[in-house]
């Protein structure tokens, strides 16, 4: 981050001694006598209803806003790791043994750094996911979280929910929040150390509520969320603004989950999607992930309201748009919407 910006922070651990200080240090160096031959993690996407949009410090991965979001069943990653000897991590994505020097496959690795048990130590990842990588559909959240439960269950550290999303989230913001089924709120924390910066769990089942997946592009997007981010804080007038906007909108989807509020929920999700599009176009370079295709269905759903249907939009990194809806409308939305997924996460 650009020091000059008035968001930076300095963090007041490394990376790696924050893991180990998460892990507790024992448990980490005798991490090769009790782990198992194989561990497995399984998590699922999420949808951010409030956004996180910025980072107060990169190398923790601390965020500038926190956010709350919603898991999909159905919809995430299925990770194994054994560790073995070797000169490099084998890393298997969907089938396909990547070469090292590949982006996907350095990142991981250097995420593994922090936990091997020695130098020698390589890890075989084999990794499916049921979204398409990098789509705007979040695969970095549902792909860290299963990593550090697949992590979890190989060295058998039996760590809580909180610890396991404070490791999830120095892979990857997001992450934090796909440990948990449903809602989830990612507290934004305010320690050096980050570690208070962690999601959990809202306790609240929503059986009518529905999620639309709008496909308009499954492509690899040209701006990585972690580069639109930095790009966002470091150069964007109008993101002097989002914190606050961030910080009020968090509360009312919180309220709105509570009560069941399903037009509160909406209207704050779609107008805090739009202020986050709105930062990331008021950049230099813009950055615009929106397609033609996106435009049209964001009139398309705001034609539906004005005819009565009360459906909403949310947009991430991507030109794709989720619908939010509940079930009473189902009918009236698939009719407008033939091929879209619809995913009901409480039922
Ligand atoms: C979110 N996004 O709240 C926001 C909305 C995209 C737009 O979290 O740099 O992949 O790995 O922490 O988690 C995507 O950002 O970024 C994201 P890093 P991440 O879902």
């Amino acid at each position: 981050m650009n020091a000059s910006t008035p968001f930076a922070t300095q963090p007041s651990l490394s990376p790696q001694q924050f893991v180990d200080k998460v892990i507790g240090h024992s448990e980490t160096h005798s991490a090769f006598n009790n782990a198992k031959t194989c561990g497995f993690g399984e998590a699922p996407v999420n949808i951010a209803l409030s956004k996180y949009w910025g980072k107060r410090e990169t190398s923790l991965n601390l965020p500038i806003n926190g956010s709350v979001s919603i898991s999909l069943p159905g919809l995430g990653t299925q990770t194994e790791l054994t560790l073995s000897q070797g000169e490099h991590d084998q890393i298997v994505l969907n089938d396909t043994l990547l070469e090292p020097h590949v982006t996907f496959a350095k990142r991981l690795s250097a995420f593994l750094d922090f936990f091997r048990p020695n130098e020698h130590a390589v890890f075989h990842v084999d990794t499916l996911n049921t979204v398409p990588t990098a789509a705007g559909l979040a695969s970095s959240a549902s792909g860290y979280a299963a990593l550090v439960l697949a992590l979890n269950d190989l060295f058998q550290w039996h760590l809580s929910d909180q610890k396991l999303s404070l490791l999830a989230r120095l892979g990857s913001g997001s992450a934090s929040r796909s440990l948990f089924p449903g809602f989830a709120v990612w507290h934004v924390g305010s320690r050096t150390d980050g570690m208070d910066s962690f999601a959990e769990a809202i306790d609240t089942q929503w059986p009518e509520l529905c999620v639309g997946l709008l496909k308009v592009d499954v492509s690899e997007k040209a701006v990585s969320s972690t580069a639109g981010m930095q790009q966002t804080v470091n150069t964007c007038e109008l993101y002097q603004a989002w914190p606050d906007k961030a910080a009020k909108d968090m509360e009312l989807i919180q309220q709105a989950i509570a009560n069941h509020d399903f037009s509160l929920l909406g209207k704050t999700a779609e107008n805090n999607a739009l202020s986050m599009h709105a930062t990331m176009m008021a950049t230099w370079p813009p950055i615009v992930y929106w397609q033609p295709e996106s435009v049209a269905a964001m009139h398309a759903v705001w034609a539906l309201r004005q005819q009565g249907v009360e459906v909403y939009f949310t947009m991430d990194a991507g030109p794709n748009l989720k619908l939010l809806f509940l079930e009473t409308q189902k009918p009236a939305i698939k009719q407008a919407f033939a091929k879209m997924q619809i995913i009901q996460p409480f039922k």
